[in-house]
């Protein structure tokens, strides 16, 4: 297999989500420290969207996080992404939820970036509300989906949760939440997780 390279930065959740599949797969990436917002023009050219992460393979670049996920999957054991029936929907499923809360919590931190006059309350509750209810979503499903299992759901659950004790600790996602709270707290022990967490002064 020719070189893998991860353009990517230590706070994008989405990249945190590539670098944990890659980990537990024991596949080497070499990481490339890419900021987005200077607009590099390697990323660009990488992924014409200038977004992180894009992964860089065998002569082609793949972009986004679950695309690039997915060609990882197919690199190596363990699989983490079920090949077929019911399990594999459940587990894609999962991602895009989790993602979903990713994209919402994400957008609120734009949001809020902006000058106070330009802020727009109504986008952000909205924002606020939808990561909520997919957090008693997450909750619901955690015995099933999440608690006990290694594959890219309960993955892009621990990322998620994980990006809002990073940057929104106040939404506090564990209140209420036991089920979920309990299968994050026993996937973060794991090695790949401890080793990407975003730095503490970002
Ligand atoms: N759907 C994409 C989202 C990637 C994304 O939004 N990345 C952010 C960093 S966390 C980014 O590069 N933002 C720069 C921009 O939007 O221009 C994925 O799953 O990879």
């Amino acid at each position: 297999m020719t070189g893998l390279t991860l353009l990517y930065t230590d706070t994008s959740p989405y990249a945190r989500k590539v670098r944990i599949v890659a980990l537990e797969k024991g596949l080497d990436l070499e990481l490339q420290a890419t900021p987005p917002l200077g607009d590099p023009s390697n990323l660009q050219q990488a992924n014409p969207l200038g977004k992180v992460p894009a992964l860089v393979a065998d002569g082609e670049t793949f972009y986004d996080s679950p695309v690039i996920c997915e060609y990882l999957d197919t690199l190596a054991s363990p699989h983490l992404i079920p090949a077929e029936g019911q399990s594999r929907f459940r587990v894609l499923r999962l991602q895009a939820l989790v993602d979903g809360v990713l994209d919402a919590a994400v957008a609120m931190r734009i949001e809020r970036m902006r000058e106070e006059s330009l802020h727009w309350d109504v986008w952000f509750d909205r924002y606020r509300r939808a990561i909520m209810r997919s957090l008693d979503e997450m909750d619901r499903r955690a015995s099933d989906e999440i608690a006990g299992r290694m594959d890219l759901g309960a993955i892009g659950a621990a990322v998620a949760t994980g990006y809002l004790d990073f940057r929104w600790p106040d939404i506090e996602w564990r209140r209420g939440r036991p089920a979920l709270s309990e299968a994050i707290d026993a996937l973060s022990v794991r090695d790949s997780f401890k080793a990407t967490l975003p730095p503490d002064n970002a």
